[in-house]
C-alpha cells in the first residue's frame, strides 16, 4: 500500500449541506456485537464499539431495525414502533447510545419500516378482528376472486407475488378475506391511501426525531403506493415477480414522500433521509432526491447490486467486464449535480462485495481495496456496511440448516430436495448477516455464547484486531479513503467524469471542483492492463498528478520502480487501484 497523507489538505473540508463529505456506516444490530452472551448483537455492544467507528472516521451510523418485533424478518416486521425489542436492549440504553454517538461527533439514523408492520402489531391485531373493525382499512383486506373457492390456489384477489416467493395474499378463514403482504406473510402492508395511517406514521417519526434521532433510512419506500383497484399484473420481469408494476413507483408515491417530508423532516432542520428504492431507475432517481422536490436527502438505488440477476435472484450470471463500472457511471450521470447518491456495494440484503465482484481466493486484499476505491470516491455519500472495511467474505452455507433468512428459507421450501443450490449459497441475504469479525477469539469476539448464525472459515484470518495492527490492511486503506473524502474539496462537491482508458476492465474517473481534482484509477479485472487513450497520451500525459494512495506495494512496471510512484499511464496490475490528486 502506498500512502502519501502529506498531500491531503489539513483539516476537514467544508460541506454544505453537511452530509456531502460525510461517511455512513451501517450496523446490522443482530450481528454487530453481543454484550450479554445470548449469541445475538445488542445496543450495549454497539455502545462499546462506537469509539472504533469514530476512530475509523464514520460520521453517520445507520442502525437496522431494533424496535419490538417477532423477528420474522429480523426486525423488519415491527410490532411496536415506540419501543426497543428486549433482544437488543431498551429505550434507556438507546438514549445512552445516541448521546455517546453525539459526543463522538456521529449522527444516528434509524431504519423506518412503514410499508408494512408485523402481524403482531396492535394495529393489525385490531384490523384482523373482522370487517367491522375501525382499523380494517389500515391494511389491504380483499374478498377472494369472484367464483373461486376461498383459500384455494387461484382464489387470491390478484396474481401479485411476494418478494419472498409465493402469493402476496394471505387467506384469513375467520373473515373469508385475504390481506396483502408484499414481503413475508408476517408483514401485512399498511394502506397508505388511508390518512389515519399516514398521520400515525408521521407522529411516530416525529417522536423519534424529537428524541434526538438524526434521521431515517426509509425501508422499501417505493412500494407504498399501490395501483388503484389492485389489478392483476402482467408477466413477471425477473428479478421481480408478477404484479411488480402494480406497486413499484405507484401513482401517489411522490405525493406521500413530499407529505412525509413536510410533516416530519422539514420540522427538524439538518435531519437526514435515505430512501431505499429498489425499483428506482436512473430515469426516476431524481424524482426521489432532487432537493427542490423535498422528498429524500439521498437515494439508495438497487440496480448496481442487482446485476447478473436478470433470470432470477438466485440464478446469477457472471458479470461482463466493465458491467459494474458502467452501471455505477450511469447512476452518477443520471443524478449529476442535482441529486445525491448512496454509494454502496454491500448491505444486509446483499452478498459480500469481495465474494461477489472480487477475487476472494486469488486477490483478496487487492480486489477488496480496488472495489473500495471504485465506489467510495464517486459523487454521493459512501456507505460502509459492517465488516466491509476489513474485507469480510460471505457465509459458508452447505446445508439448508445453515440458513436463517426468511427469503432463503422460503426458497428452500419451494425447491425441496435440491440441497443448497449454488446460486442460493452465493446470493442469500445471510451472506451479509454473519457476525462482525473483531478478533482471533472464538466467534471472532462477537459473542461469548453461541452465535445465532455461523461464522465463515475466513473469520479466523479476517478480523479488526489483526488489521488495526497492520498499516497496509484493508482497514487502513478504508481509513485513507475516508480521510480523502473528509479533506479533499473535489470529493465533496466535485463533478464526476468517466475517463475512457481503452479497456472495459479499467474503471477510471475524475472528480473536479474549483482548484481541486482527483483521478481515480481501478483495474477491476484479474489481468494486467495498460491504460490507453487520449487522456494518457504522452503530450497530455497527466504526469502532473501526484499519487496519494495505491494498493500495490510497488509499481508492476519495474522500469517505473526507480522513478518512484507509478504514473497514470503505467500498466495496472490485476486489481490495482490508484488515487491521484492535483
Ligand atoms: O428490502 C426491500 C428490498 O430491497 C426488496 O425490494 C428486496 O427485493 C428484498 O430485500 C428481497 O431481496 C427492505 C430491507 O432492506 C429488507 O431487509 C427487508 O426484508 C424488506 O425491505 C422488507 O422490510
Amino acid at each position: 500500500m502506498i500512502l502519501h497523507s502529506d498531500l491531503l489538505p489539513t483539516g476537514r473540508g467544508d460541506a454544505d449541506p453537511w452530509w456531502m463529505n460525510a461517511v455512513l456506516y451501517q450496523i446490522y444490530p443482530r450481528s454487530f456485537q453481543d454484550s450479554d452472551g445470548d449469541g445475538v448483537g445488542d445496543l450495549q455492544g454497539i455502545v462499546r464499539r462506537l469509539e472504533y467507528l469514530a476512530q475509523l472516521g464514520v460520521d453517520i451510523v445507520w442502525i437496522s431495525p431494533i424496535y419490538r418485533s417477532p423477528q420474522a424478518d429480523n426486525g423488519y416486521d415491527i410490532s411496536d414502533y415506540r419501543d426497543i425489542d428486549p433482544l437488543f436492549g431498551d429505550l434507556e440504553t438507546f438514549d445512552a447510545l445516541v448521546a455517546r454517538a453525539h459526543e463522538l461527533g456521529m449522527r444516528i439514523v434509524m431504519d423506518l419500516v412503514v410499508n408494512h408492520t408485523s402481524v403482531e402489531h396492535p394495529w393489525f391485531v385490531e384490523s384482523a378482528t373482522g370487517p367491522d373493525s375501525a382499523r380494517r382499512d389500515w391494511y389491504y383486506w380483499r374478498d377472494p376472486r369472484p367464483g373461486a373457492v376461498p383459500g384455494t390456489p387461484g382464489a387470491e384477489p390478484s396474481n401479485w407475488e411476494s418478494f419472498f416467493g409465493g402469493s402476496a395474499w394471505e387467506y384469513d378463514p375467520a373473515s373469508g378475506q385475504y390481506y396483502l403482504h408484499l414481503f413475508a406473510r408476517e408483514q401485512p402492508d399498511l394502506n397508505w391511501e388511508n390518512p389515519e395511517v399516514r398521520d400515525a406514521v408521521y407522529d411516530m417519526m416525529n417522536w423519534w426525531l424529537d428524541r434526538g434521532v438524526d434521521g431515517f433510512r426509509v425501508d422499501a419506500i417505493d412500494v407504498i403506493s399501490k395501483r388503484p383497484g389492485l389489478p392483476d399484473g402482467g408477466p413477471a420481469r425477473a428479478p421481480f415477480g408478477v404484479g411488480h408494476e402494480c406497486f413499484a413507483d405507484g401513482p401517489r408515491l411522490h405525493d406521500f414522500l413530499q407529505e412525509m417530508h413536510e410533516r416530519t423532516f422539514a420540522r427538524h432542520p439538518g435531519s437526514f433521509t435515505v430512501g431505499e428504492a429498489s425499483n428506482a431507475s436512473p430515469e426516476s432517481a431524481l424524482l426521489f432526491c432532487d432537493p427542490d422536490r423535498r422528498e429524500c436527502t439521498l437515494l439508495i438505488p438497487c440496480e448496481p447490486v442487482s446485476l447478473g440477476q436478470k433470470t432470477g435472484k438466485f440464478s446469477p450470471r457472471t458479470l461482463a467486464a466493465g458491467e459494474l463500472a458502467d452501471v455505477m457511471s450511469t447512476w452518477q450521470e443520471a443524478l449529476g449535480e442535482r441529486g445525491w447518491n448512496a454509494l454502496y456495494l454491500e448491505n444486509h440484503d446483499q452478498p459480500r462485495a469481495v465474494s461477489r465482484f472480487g477475487d476472494p481466493h486469488g486477490a483478496w486484499y487487492e480486489s477488496a481495496t480496488a472495489l473500495a476505491t471504485a465506489y467510495f470516491l464517486q459523487r454521493g455519500t459512501p456507505f460502509i456496511y459492517q465488516g466491509q472495511e476489513i474485507g469480510m467474505l460471505g457465509g459458508h452455507f452447505t446445508r439448508p440448516s445453515d440458513f436463517r433468512d426468511v427469503e432463503s428459507l422460503n426458497y428452500l421450501s419451494a425447491h425441496p430436495g435440491e440441497g443448497v443450490p449454488a446460486g442460493l449459497a452465493a446470493i442469500s441475504r445471510d451472506n451479509g448477516r454473519t457476525p462482525m469479525q473483531w478478533d482471533s477469539s472464538p466467534a471472532a469476539g462477537f459473542t461469548s455464547g453461541t452465535p445465532w448464525i455461523d461464522l465463515p472459515p475466513s473469520a479466523s484470518s479476517i478480523h479488526v484486531e489483526r488489521q488495526l495492527a497492520d498499516a497496509s490492511s484493508v482497514l487502513a486503506f478504508y481509513r485513507a479513503l475516508i480521510d480523502a473524502r473528509h479533506r479533499v474539496p473535489a470529493l465533496t462537491s466535485g463533478s464526476f467524469r468517466r475517463v475512457d482508458a481503452g479497456d472495459p476492465g479499467l474503471f477510471v474517473y475524475v472528480r473536479s471542483s474549483e482548484g481541486s481534482e482527483v483521478l481515480v484509477m481501478t483495474n477491476l479485472s484479474g489481468r494486467a492492463i495498460t491504460p490507453r487513450g487520449v487522456f494518457f497520451d504522452e503530450d497530455l500525459s497527466p504526469s502532473r498528478w501526484a499519487l496519494y494512495l495505491g494498493n500495490m506495494a510497488s509499481p508492476i512496471d519495474s522500469s517505473e520502480a526507480e522513478a518512484g510512484d507509478p504514473l497514470p499511464s503505467s500498466t495496472m496490475a490485476p486489481w490495482e487501484a490508484r488515487v491521484y490528486l492535483r
